[in-house]
């Protein structure tokens, strides 16, 4: 695998990597015999290699707004902001790989995405997941995102979904999700019902609707009291620890610091 990437970045030929050869590099390639290219000692670690793909992400949000599959990112509020996004390199996914945290903030509300993307040298650049950037990563694979709205009933308390890496199809799969009722909100919900005072035992003015991800249907279902909360979030949660995300700013010498030099046009 490293020498097929060694010699996809020596040649120019780059599929995945596209935009990300030096023009040493394609210089080299072009005086070098191509069985002599083959025989050539891998020129870039696994992990080089990783983060000159995920460089080559961050060029093309950078420079044309767009992901990795061509979709385009939310510019409403001016492509000269893109410096006001982040991103970071964590393995929180838990296999002992990088992966690339993209926090796109700097939108309409609408337009406010994060994403994580993971890699590997046959399928390239694959998408873990995408959700409202409002991600809290967990040292067990598991990661928290807070709604992007908290306008129902659940006053002190901010809905949530949870999700939990999945190895075998490599993306994130949904938990499931928790709103919440808090009679100081309101002491009759939208269809006039009153609080479950009976169901509120600890007598704290909340309880909690827990939406799994394997349920259909809304708010129909029975509202639990915090200790069934808590017991459904600890039993996902299992003493995992929060995992420090050390983001930085979408500038060019940030991106540029992966390895991947900035493309000289697009
Ligand atoms: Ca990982
Ligand atoms: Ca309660």
């Amino acid at each position: 695998m490293k020498r097929h990437v060694a010699i996809l970045l020596c040649m120019g030929a780059v599929i995945a990597l596209g935009g990300c050869v030096s023009k040493t590099q394609e210089h080299a390639a072009a005086e070098q015999p191509v069985e002599e290219i083959k025989s050539a000692e891998p020129s870039v670690t696994e992990e080089e290699e990783r983060r000159l793909a995920f460089g080559k992400v961050l060029w093309d949000v950078y420079q044309k707004g767009v992901l990795p599959d061509g979709r385009p990112l939310d510019q409403s509020l001016g492509a000269e902001f893109v410096v006001d996004n982040e991103f970071a390199l964590v393995d929180v996914d838990n296999d002992g790989e990088e992966e690339l945290l993209l926090f796109w903030e700097n939108a309409c509300m609408a337009g406010m995405m994060g994403f994580v993307f993971g890699y590997d040298g046959e399928m390239g650049i694959r998408e873990e997941l995408l959700e409202f950037p409002t991600l809290t990563f967990y040292d067990n694979g598991i990661v928290e995102v807070e709604a992007s709205h908290n306008q129902g009933l659940a006053g002190a308390f901010w809905p949530y979904s949870a999700y939990r890496y999945d190895e075998k199809s490599g993306a994130y799969q949904l938990l499931g999700s928790v709103d919440a009722w808090d009679i100081s909100v309101r002491e009759e919900n939208y269809e006039g019902e009153p609080f479950p005072t009976d169901i509120d035992v600890d007598g704290d003015g909340l309880v909690y609707y827990i939406f799994p991800a394997d349920v259909t249907g809304g708010y129909d279902m029975s509202a639990v009291d915090g200790s069934s909360y808590e017991e459904w979030r600890n039993a996902y949660i299992d003493g995992a620890e929060e995992i420090d995300i050390p983001r930085q700013k979408m500038t060019e010498e940030n991106i540029a610091a992966l390895g991947c030099p900035k493309p000289d046009s697009f």
